[in-house]
């Protein structure tokens, strides 16, 4: 899809742009419990049991998987609050965003 889109307007053409979108990357580590990378997956990013059990074990087994794409505001406040649920149980679970190609 392009990120831009042309309107006319009688005369005028505006040039659009389309917000780029966010991903959300879930990272392994050795320590964080899977079954609370499973509840914070299901609590912050809103997944039912299975795709949370499905995400935690692709990262587990792969490193890292992408939890969602998102505008950038939304995916920055949706790691934010998955690593302070973390910090706060004192887990080193990791979420970082990066914007999509
Ligand atoms: N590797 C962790 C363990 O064996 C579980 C885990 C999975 C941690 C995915 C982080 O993103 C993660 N307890």
């Amino acid at each position: 899809m392009p990120d831009t889109d042309t309107i006319s307007r009688g005369q005028t053409e505006l040039k659009v742009e389309r917000p780029k979108l966010h991903k959300v990357i879930l990272v392994n580590d050795d320590f964080t419990p899977r079954a609370f990378v499973v509840r914070v997956l299901k609590a912050e990013f809103r997944m039912g049991e299975e795709r949370a059990r499905q995400v935690m074990t692709t990262a587990h087994q792969r490193g890292a998987c992408v939890v969602g794409v998102f505008t950038r505001e939304l995916a920055e406040t949706k790691a934010t609050n998955a690593v302070d649920l973390a910090r706060k149980e004192g887990y080193p679970l990791l979420f970082t965003t990066e914007p999509e190609e």
